[in-house]
């Protein structure tokens, strides 16, 4: 029996360092321990030892199994920790690769040119407000002192939808509905898309934006007007850019004026850019027409107002020196990935 156990033990201390998988190595313990196994079979054969010498043999089992689980243990071990440094090696991250390089969108040129004008006014301490595209005719003609055989109000020049509901044709209404709430002083601009039947060309669109601004507080003069817009051009085309104010007329305003930059290309001595006049026209304003007050709710003879008009698409042409209008909604990747 002495002999049967130290022959087991070998055996097993043999095939459990041959096992090359934790597998193998499960089966190399039922077929040692198991209920079918080698030492339970020394066990079960036990009856057959002289009584005196069962406790020497039933301890030599013993020490057999503590023995052969041991030698499993360590193999075990070890297989675990090879399979865990194969998998870390595997693993491995070199941190010092270059990253893949992430494909940033394009903002569009409008975009560019309407926060470029909104930071400068909200630097003025403006306020942006926006209102809704489809409008009430009172909103976008009457209250703005636009009467009714005016021909802007013409099917020819605006989209109707029906009867007095119209696709708004300026962004002044939003000036007329903020006024209407009459919270005063008002520093505000208005911007957004505005729509006129016009045929597409290099310089017309039936959809386009404005920025437009308004101005409502005691002693507001036509200076403040000049001062403002003075330093908006300067910051929009550079310090050294003087502005020209040529008398104009619009119904909402009086007086009104029309905006001139001198050339930021050729610093007004003349070139292409603004067909060797030296100036550039960039915007329409004016004194807010006292019947415009009026309507809204506000007393002209306690408040004065200065509001002005910017086409939003004119800023982008202008300043990225893009010559034809169409290029600015045809999206073309190619065209938009140069901003
Ligand atoms: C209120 C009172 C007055 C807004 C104004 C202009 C002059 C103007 C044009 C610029 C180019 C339109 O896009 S464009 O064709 N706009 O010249 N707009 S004053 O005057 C207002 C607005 C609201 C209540």
């Amino acid at each position: 029996m002495k002999e049967r156990l130290q022959q087991i033990r070998e055996e097993a201390r043999k095939q459990i360092g041959e096992a090359g998988t934790l597998d193998a190595l499960n089966d190399v313990r039922v077929s040692f321990l198991g209920k079918k196994g080698a030492l339970t079979a020394v066990l079960k054969s036990m009856k057959e030892v002289a009584a005196e010498e069962r406790p020497r043999i039933g301890q030599l089992v013993n020490e057999t199994r503590e023995e052969i689980e041991r030698l499993m243990e360590d193999a075990k071990g070890k297989m675990e920790q090879a399979l865990r440094e194969k998998r870390l090696k595997a693993e491995v991250i070199d941190v010092t690769l270059p990253a893949k390089k992430n494909q940033l969108g394009h903002r569009h040129p409008n975009t560019i040119a309407l926060e470029e004008i909104e930071r400068i006014f909200i630097g003025m301490g403006y306020e942006v407000v926006e209102g809704p595209e489809v409008e009430k005719d009172y909103y976008n003609f009457e209250a703005l002192n636009i009467p009714a055989d005016h021909p802007a109000k013409d099917e020819q020049d605006t989209f109707y939808v029906n009867g007095d509901i119209l696709l708004r044709t300026q962004t002044s209404p939003v000036q007329v509905r903020v006024m209407e709430q009459g919270k005063l002083p008002i520093r505000m601009i208005a911007p957004g898309r505005v729509f006129r039947a016009d045929e597409v060309d290099a310089t017309h669109s039936p959809s386009f934006h404005q920025i437009e601004g308004l101005v409502v507080d005691k002693n507001i003069t036509f200076s403040d007007l000049k001062g403002t817009l003075a330093q908006f051009a300067k910051e929009l085309f550079g310090e050294e850019t003087k502005v020209k104010f040529r008398p104009h007329h619009f119904p909402f305003t009086e007086p009104s004026a029309e905006v001139d930059v001198s050339c930021f290309k050729c610093k007004g001595s003349g070139c292409r850019f603004c067909k060797g006049s030296g100036w550039i026209e960039i915007l329409g304003c004016g004194m807010v027409h006292p019947h415009v007050f009026e309507m809204c709710g506000i007393d002209p003879n306690e408040y004065t107002g200065f509001a002005f008009g910017i086409g939003l698409e004119r800023i982008s042409l202008l300043k990225y020196e893009i010559d034809d209008m169409r290029l600015l909604y045809e999206n073309d990747v190619r065209f938009l990935q140069q901003f």
